[in-house]
């Protein structure tokens, strides 16, 4: 783990104290006495006042995932990542660690950089060419008889930045929330091993969904509707033969077989040394986190229709294939898959109420050979027929809630964690309005 390398500058001021009292009662009110074990109530998802809420309560104040390590290898490789109102670049700086800047020119405030990844030296902006450091000073204004302004006071905005086993975060906040080095704690020894430093982007897709990102998490967070995903079932279920559907038809076999591929499973992770135990602390942490290794169907090696490995090259120093997914959930706005032969990363990225951006990122082996050791529409298969079903999931939630007729319905037990997620979520806001 490494250390944030930026001090951010200031915060903005709340929203909240910039609202007429009769709205912000309303606001308020709307988190006080939502209907617990139940759906939120449809301002969450259609409201542009909730969305700056949203964008201020918890993008502006929480760790964010922005990219893996993959993304920027090299020093002067960047991403630009939006979410909200924001702009960042995230850069691979000299020293190997990452700086993280507002892309908002100090001059006029244009976007400094805008291509959405790149590799740089200075950043120059487009408009009248300030030029900044990637460490974000304005090294050159060419102004032409000016005398009266002081360069250092004109250095890009800075946000925090922290890079865990291949993972770069980013927080907005003028003080980041520390317990985030704590969950990291939790989840750097089950990612170590996949050693995603040294990976490979295969393929990156960017989708809009026409629904707010809390629907889009809430999706990711259950499995009710995982008949929906015929492609994805049948290698996620260790059982799926013995099921129609998500329905089991044996249900003592499902049982036995559902405990045998776990604990063959396990006793492999403790031959090598790697985690398995579940942890699940969605709500009950301010960095909420589920992160567990779980068994596959068929040869158990990775989301393909028979369970057999996608890429021939295992990731890192594993030895076995036959590894399942780790898999991790972190609020507010990520998930991932580790296998032993690739890694998927999906992280939403919100654009305003109604809309978020929904990135997927799949990770080789960094020696691995695009039609020797993998065939990218196989790797890609399942998670692309996944994310288009799911799309339309969250855009069918977005219409409902815009309906005169929506009204919260309740929770099913197999969606606890669509519950954590909805729960962290109204604690988070609910702390910041206070
Ligand atoms: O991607 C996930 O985290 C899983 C798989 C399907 C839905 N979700 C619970
Ligand atoms: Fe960037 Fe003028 S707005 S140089």
């Amino acid at each position: 783990m490494t250390a944030p390398a930026n001090a951010p500058l200031s915060s903005r001021g709340k929203l909240a104290a910039s609202l007429p009292v009769e709205q912000l009662a309303e606001i308020s009110a709307l988190f006080e006495f939502r209907r617990t074990g139940y759906s939120l109530d449809a301002p969450f998802y259609t409201d542009p006042t909730v969305f700056k809420l949203d964008m201020e309560a918890i993008f502006g104040q929480h760790w964010v995932f922005a990219a893996s390590t993959a993304e920027l290898p090299e020093p002067g490789d960047y991403v630009t990542v939006d979410y909200g109102p924001y702009s960042l670049i995230v850069l691979r700086n000299d020293e190997g660690g990452v700086n993280v800047l507002h892309n908002v020119c100090r001059h006029r405030g244009a976007r400094v950089l805008t291509d959405a990844t790149g590799s740089t030296g200075n950043l120059v902006c487009g408009y009248h060419s300030w030029t900044y450091s990637p460490e974000g000073n304005l090294i050159h204004a060419s102004a032409p008889g000016e005398t009266k302004f002081d360069k250092n006071c004109f250095a890009l905005k800075k946000a925090h930045g922290l890079e865990v086993a291949g993972l770069i975060f980013v927080c907005l906040a003028a003080e980041a929330p520390t317990d985030f080095y704590e969950t990291a704690k939790i989840f750097e020894p089950y990612l170590a091993p996949h050693e995603l430093g040294k990976t490979k982007i295969a393929y990156q897709q960017n989708i809009i969904e026409e629904g707010n990102w809390k629907l889009v998490m809430e999706n990711n967070r259950e499995c009710y509707h995982c008949d929906g995903h015929p492609e994805l079932a049948c290698s996620l279920f260790p059982t799926w033969g013995l099921t129609e559907g998500l329905i089991p038809t044996h249900l003592e076999e499902v049982w036995e077989r559902n405990k045998l591929a776990q604990s063959d499973l396990e006793a492999r992770c403790e031959r090598y040394g790697l985690p398995h135990q579940v942890v699940e602390e969605l709500d009950t942490r301010v960095a909420g986190i589920r992160i567990s290794r779980e068994a596959l169907d068929g040869d158990g090696e990775s989301f393909s229709a028979d369970g057999r490995r996608l890429s021939k090259k295992l990731l890192g120093d594993l030895r076995d294939f036959r590894l399942g997914r780790c898999s991790m959930h972190l609020q507010p706005n990520c998930w991932f898959h580790f296998m032993s032969d690739h890694v998927i990363t999906f992280a939403v990225f919100p654009i305003n109420e109604h809309q978020s951006l929904v990135r997927t990122t799949w990770l080789v082996a960094d020696d691995a050979v695009e039609g020797v050791d993998y065939d990218l529409d196989k790797l890609t298969y399942t998670w692309k027929q996944t994310n288009i079903q799911d799309k339309a999931f969250v855009e069918l939630c977005q219409q409902g809630a815009a309906s005169p007729a929506y009204e919260p319905g309740p929770y099913m037990k197999s969606e606890y964690q669509v519950e954590a997620f909805i729960n962290w979520y109204v604690q988070r806001v609910q702390e910041h309005l206070a």
